[in-house]
């Protein structure tokens, strides 16, 4: 009898799953950026970028691997908009190098040949009805650009509105959904705080928060030019993207974990996003690198101050909110750290670990903890009102070759799953999801020892030959299903 009613329970909750639908507003796609998957570096006019620089000066990169010719999609962009064809995908995102438009990044010179490449690119996947997601920027900075001064050189901004407004003018006929800036708080952090990508500087106390101002006014800039000179005519939507984890505090009851956890959404995306979607800094950040400052001996605090005036231009230039999400972290309070070498952890001033029985993939930072998705989702529902989410990341890495990727499989289907429970159950309106990543590729200071792609890519091979993966077989019937399957 017993076993019966729990046969019984088994199957009608397994009917309810397989009932539970992504709806007909959410799209499902994959993604790539530039650097990791062109190659053709320095091919019809590409100018250099800063990652050129970086992976041919040995010991930046591991095996001193380059992304010279990467999954060589620069010339396999058919192949691949073929496969995205197959899987059934209706997005695809991926990113302009800015070096392969504009060689120096400066816009007295426009490669013709690149934008090419990318009106092509275009043209091929709405030949298959897939929509392009675009980002103008995924971390391949013009070098000449990063010998002015790079993302801590205010004028940046205006040089990325300018490089922004060629792109618009030329693909922008075509694109509705534009993504100005990668994650600019990896940039920021792994590029001028910790050196471990390029251009490889190391100013943890203070040029990280200088990079973040100066992305952020970069951003609001080309939004800004968007919404006055195209919008218009093209009427697409532009927003930045926007790295986070889902973090817990360590003991739910613990108040001052809570305010932990708290703090570290305001230090990270909050950093990013407060600004774009509330105006200014979130007041925790300004308070704390204040004081800090102060008892370093500084007359001024490490976080650069916002105008009145660049406030009331930053705040707003949102038409969605566009989320990598990868993994969660637990946080909690710690003491006031002494007064040391100024760094912005210590102006954030948590503990963080994470839980060991998650499962970790190949890069170490990335567990798996499929709920945090669904928190996440609506925390950014509740705190930025954002009106539409897409998620633009999320994905596992696995060991080169692996074919039978089972831990990427369940990582996708947790992540998914909790994701459509956000949507169906929670309301919160998701409108689509591009898989990290379509092929295997170049993973910056990783190089080729990390894949996260769905199809594999055989790197020793001059053909770049693409295998299916197990989780793009299952993906493809994630896509036709519009439901979990196993
Ligand atoms: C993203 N984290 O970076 C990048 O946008 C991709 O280019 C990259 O290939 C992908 O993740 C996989 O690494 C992230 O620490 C780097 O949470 C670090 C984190 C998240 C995203």
């Amino acid at each position: 009898m017993l076993g019966k009613s729990i046969l019984f329970l088994t199957l009608t909750i397994l009917g309810a799953l397989a009932d539970k639908k992504f709806p007909d507003t959410f799209r499902f796609g994959t993604a790539g950026a530039s650097y990791q998957i062109e190659g053709g570096w320095n091919e019809d006019g590409r100018g250099v970028s800063i990652w050129d620089t970086f992976v041919h000066t040995p010991g930046h990169v591991k095996n001193n691997a380059t992304g010279d010719v990467a999954s060589d999609s620069y010339h396999k962009y058919k192949e691949d908009v073929a496969i995205l064809a197959d899987l059934g995908v209706k997005l695809y995102r991926f990113s302009i190098a800015w070096p392969r438009i504009l060689p120096d990044g400066t816009p007295y010179k426009v490669n013709q040949a690149g934008i090419d490449y990318y009106l092509n690119l275009i043209k091929e996947l709405q030949a298959n009805g897939i929509e392009p997601v675009i980002t103008l920027y995924h971390w391949d900075l013009p070098q000449h650009l990063e010998d002015l001064g790079g993302w801590l050189n205010p004028q940046i901004a205006d040089y990325f509105g300018d490089y922004a407004r060629v792109v618009y003018k030329a693909l922008g006929p075509y694109v509705k959904y534009w993504v100005t800036i990668n994650e600019p708080g990896t940039t920021c952090t792994c590029g001028y705080g910790q050196g471990i990508h390029a251009p490889g500087k190391s100013l943890v106390g203070d040029g990280i928060y200088t990079c973040a101002y100066n992305s952020i006014r970069a951003h609001a800039k080309a939004y800004r030019i968007y919404e006055e000179e195209f919008k218009k005519t093209q009427g697409g939507k532009v927003t930045l993207n926007i790295a986070s984890s889902w973090y817990y505090p360590k003991d739910n009851s613990s108040s001052l974990d809570q305010l932990a956890a708290d703090r570290t959404f305001e230090f990270n995306p909050g950093l990013y996003a407060n600004p774009v979607f509330k105006g200014n800094w979130p007041q925790i950040v300004i308070d704390r690198v204040a004081n800090r400052s102060k008892l370093e001996g500084y007359s001024f605090s490490r976080l650069p101050v916002f105008t009145q005036e660049e406030i009331d231009y930053i705040n707003g230039t949102f038409d969605f909110f566009a989320l990598n999400i990868y993994t969660s972290s637990i946080v909690e309070y710690t003491d006031e750290w002494p007064i040391s070498q100024p760094t912005v952890w210590l102006d954030q001033g948590t503990i963080t670990s994470v839980d060991p029985s998650w499962p970790v993939s190949e890069s170490s930072w990335l567990t798996s903890d499929p709920p945090g998705v669904r928190y996440l989702l609506n925390y950014i529902q509740e705190k930025y009102n954002p009106g539409e989410i897409i998620i633009t990341e999320n994905g596992w890495s696995t060991v080169p070759g692996e074919l039978t990727d089972t831990s990427r499989v369940a990582y996708l289907k947790g992540y998914l799953s909790n994701i459509l429970d956000a949507i169906v159950d929670d309301g919160v309106n998701v409108t689509g999801y591009t898989l990290w990543s379509l092929l295997d590729n170049f993973e910056w200071a990783e190089g080729y020892t990390q894949r996260f792609g769905i199809i594999s890519v055989d790197f020793d091979d001059a053909n770049r030959t693409r295998t299916y993966k197990d989780s793009a077989k299952w993906y493809k019937r994630v896509v036709e299903a519009r439901a979990i399957v196993d």
